[in-house]
């Protein structure tokens, strides 16, 4: 038995780093890669920190027999135990989606650790263009890091809020250089990068599998594929805590009404004067018109479906769409 820590899932596989070097050094294993473990059905994540047995140290195979409790889990990309979330959106190729990025920020919010903001591409905009991104973006609640993997600017300083202990996790939209991001900080890594394409300069999900890297004792990064279109909280009440802007509001004034979503109430400590302000508004109406469809279903009688006025047969759970709400969202691959 020893214990280790998940570096990447692989289609068979998952390698695990050895907390403690092996008899002859070994410091990684592979082991078979069920998806979900024993009788608990947990499912292993990057990050995740286990007990191997069975271990084989000439062919470095071993088998995963428990996970410890998680400290953190970010759901998409899916890492667990992170101590900080990297978004990285580009400023251009592919252009910076106010919205999308708000849905990565929802996202990484979520799991309640350290958020950090990357704008990535910055030797694609004049440089006031770019200070116009940050002072925005400051408004959010975010110091944003300006950063050009290509001219090597901003990489230092991205270095700097990297090397404490812990997992970082870079997760934003395919081709936003987050891979060239990797191997400017780690240029010895050489992972595979690929030009973006189309009139909207979209990413071609270059990197297929989350991975962890040393950037310093310690200190892990984690290299994502890219998707476009985070999925956002099911519950409207939590979805206002995820807006640093909304937090701040909150903690100097309080609403009249306990439940208040903060759409222009009488009484609401809130209000509209926020940039943001319309986004907000936009997430809460998806989440609401999510949570109306997810209650008509609760409401289904046994066997029938509510359909308009109507109620037909259920189809045989086998042959169900997946939900809505575990059906991904996302207009690519993903
Ligand atoms: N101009 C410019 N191009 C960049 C920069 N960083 C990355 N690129 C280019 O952007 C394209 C996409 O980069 P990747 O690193 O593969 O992007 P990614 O975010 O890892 O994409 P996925 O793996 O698909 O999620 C490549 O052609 C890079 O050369 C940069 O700082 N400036
Ligand atoms: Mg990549
Ligand atoms: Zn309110």
């Amino acid at each position: 038995m020893a214990t280790a820590l998940v570096m990447a899932l692989e289609a068979n596989f998952c390698r695990v780093q050895l907390d403690q070097p092996g008899p002859s050094g070994e410091q990684q294993l592979l082991c078979v890669r069920r998806t979900r473990l024993g009788k608990t059905g947990q499912q292993i994540c990057v990050g995740d920190q286990v007990t191997v047995e069975g271990i084989d140290w000439p062919q470095q195979r071993a088998a995963i027999a428990a996970v410890a409790p998680r400290r953190s889990l970010l759901q998409r990309p899916s890492v667990a135990n992170c101590t900080r979330v990297v978004v990285a959106v580009a400023l251009e190729q592919p252009q910076l989606d106010p919205l999308q990025l708000t849905r990565f920020l929802l996202t990484a919010e979520r799991t309640g650790v350290a958020v950090e903001l990357v704008l990535t591409k910055a030797d694609l905009l004049p440089a006031d263009a770019c200070q116009a991104w940050q002072e925005r973006l400051r408004g959010w609640g975010y110091e944003a890091l300006l950063v050009s993997a290509q001219r090597r600017d901003g990489v230092e300083g991205l270095r700097e809020r990297l090397q404490q202990p812990g997992i970082a996790v870079l997760c934003g939209p395919s081709g936003v250089g987050k891979s060239s991001l990797l191997n400017a900080l780690r240029p010895e890594l050489q992972v595979r990068v690929s030009a973006v394409s189309g009139r909207l300069q979209r990413g071609r999900h270059t990197t297929r599998h989350v991975e962890l890297f040393a950037l310093a004792p310690g200190a892990l990064l984690a290299d994502s594929p890219g998707f476009n279109r985070p999925d956002l909280p099911d519950d409207p009440v939590a979805l206002a805590a995820l807006f640093p802007e909304i937090r701040q509001r909150l903690a100097v004034g309080a609403c009249r009404y306990k439940n208040c979503l903060h759409q222009d109430d009488p009484g609401c400590a809130v209000g509209s004067d926020w940039d943001r302000h319309l986004l907000y508004r936009s997430c809460l109406e998806t989440v609401l018109a999510q949570a109306r469809r997810e209650r008509l279903g609760a409401h289904q009688t046994a066997g029938l479906k509510q359909r308009g006025h109507r109620q037909e047969p259920l189809l045989d759970q086998r042959l169900r769409q997946p939900s809505r709400r575990r059906r991904r969202q996302d207009d690519g691959e993903d």
